[in-house]
């Protein structure tokens, strides 16, 4: 990789970072102070645009509860475009426990840049980018016991959460009025997510301060980052539509390039937000050939979740069955929670129930057995408000109930220790 363009993408990284302090010095009233559980109702917020849909936009199209909050980050006016950058540096050391479990130090990071205009006649375009520094961590990302899902050097990554791309989202998006309080959109980009489960962990404000991705990412939203995706749907203040064409097979270990968009898989998802406090979802998918180690098999995976927030209160709970064709179908469950309690002190916890048949390689007499494994983790944060930033330092651990055949290669008991900090700009 050559230097300028590491440079150059160190710096659209750290966009939020700069845009953060030019707006401080400039305009001290476009900050957005961190979301409060006492102050929900931002005066500061330009009225234009944010209207009161009902929801909050998750990632890609999903919808989630109203009372989650925007993602606040800093907003800017740029002539007809409002532009808002958001983001993350999370810096984390984990020690995973038993002989499987590695300890590693890494830092996660995300950038976001959205632009959004009214282009007249009811319409609305709205461009999206989301960058992240995960490559940096190279092919073998972090240490996440029980998690498996993409590769390193062609071998399939077990106990390990693979990094994320470079590229997360280039997308736009079209909304026209079709009046009555509805619309109709078009989503899509070289870079996107289709609508197949619930908003990406890392977008929702129930997950927003466990260190280690869900061992059940590959359940729910492991196709939030899709190189190629098209979503057109209908939607009003309590229902969404919606179906997607876009690429199955997830990305490859190259993380720092874009792959070529295909539109080879589809999938169709119904969101209700009936109140502020609640959204669901159901959602369906057909993926083609998702993973490069087992190309001849296809993947149907059906999804469910519903979420509530209220004041500092985030939660989901979801589950996920995910069928190879041709082969068996592995279900998951996954309830997690985030309670900020008050304007510093937060409690977060996850539990997560899975059968997962790729915990042991070829040759392994477990291989290709399928076993259920349940991890319940619980952490807390100390978060200080640093103007427009929020300085997260926490810790969680983590256990695990799993069969008995496991415990040879697992150990008994093993704990999981992460410790981190989290400096992030709005949700
Ligand atoms: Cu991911």
């Amino acid at each position: 990789m050559n230097k300028t363009l590491l440079a150059a993408l160190a710096a659209a990284a750290l966009w939020p970072v700069v845009a953060a302090a030019q707006t401080m010095s400039h305009d001290h009233d476009m900050a957005m102070p961190e979301r409060d559980s006492d102050a929900q109702t931002d005066e500061s917020m330009p009225e234009t645009t944010m209207p009161d849909s009902g929801y909050t936009p998750g990632s890609g199209t999903a919808r989630l509860p109203a009372d989650e909050g925007m993602m606040q980050g800093v907003m800017t006016d740029a002539g007809d475009w409002m532009v808002m950058a958001h983001g993350y540096l999370w810096g984390a050391y984990t020690d995973q426990g038993g002989p499987r479990g590695d300890t590693q130090a890494f830092v996660q990071s995300m950038a976001m840049l959205t632009g959004d205009r009214d282009l007249g006649g009811g319409a609305h375009l709205q461009l999206r980018s989301m960058l992240s520094l995960d490559p940096l961590m190279r092919a073998r990302g972090y240490p996440n016991l029980f998690a498996t899902g993409e590769t390193a050097g062609g071998v399939p990554l077990v106990d390990r959460q693979h990094p994320h791309d470079l590229f997360m989202e280039l997308a736009a998006r079209v909304d026209i009025d079709t009046g009555t309080d509805s619309s109709v959109f078009l989503y899509g980009g070289p870079v996107g997510e289709p609508a197949l489960g619930p908003s990406a962990f890392m977008h929702r404000r129930s997950d927003r301060y466990a260190p280690l991705a869900p061992i059940t990412h590959h359940w729910f939203d492991s196709t939030h980052i899709t190189y190629g995706v098209v979503t057109a749907g209908w939607g009003n203040r309590t229902l969404q539509l919606e179906a997607s064409a876009f690429r199955g097979r997830e990305p490859d270990e190259e993380r720092w390039g874009i792959e070529t968009p295909k539109l080879d898989s589809w999938s169709v998802r119904a969101s209700w937000t009936p109140s502020p406090h609640w959204a669901a979802q159901v959602s369906h998918g057909r993926l083609e050939s998702p993973e490069t180690t087992h190309q001849q098999e296809d993947e149907a995976r059906t999804t469910a979740s519903i979420h509530y927030a209220n004041g500092g209160l985030a939660t989901m709970l979801a589950f996920s069955a995910k069928n190879r064709l041709p082969g068996r179908t592995l279900t998951a469950w996954l309830a997690e929670a985030n309670w900020d309690i008050d304007r510093h002190h937060t409690l977060f916890g996850r539990i997560e129930n899975v059968a997962n048949d790729e915990l042991f390689g070829e040759g392994d007499p477990l291989h290709d057995r399928a076993f259920r494994v349940t991890r319940f983790e619980a952490g807390y944060a100390y978060r200080l408000p640093l103007g427009p930033f929020d300085l997260a330092l926490g810790g969680a651990l983590a256990a695990y109930a799993k069969p008995a055949a496991l415990d040879a290669a697992y150990g008994d008991a093993p704990i999981g220790t992460t410790l981190f900090a989290k400096l992030s700009l709005g949700q």
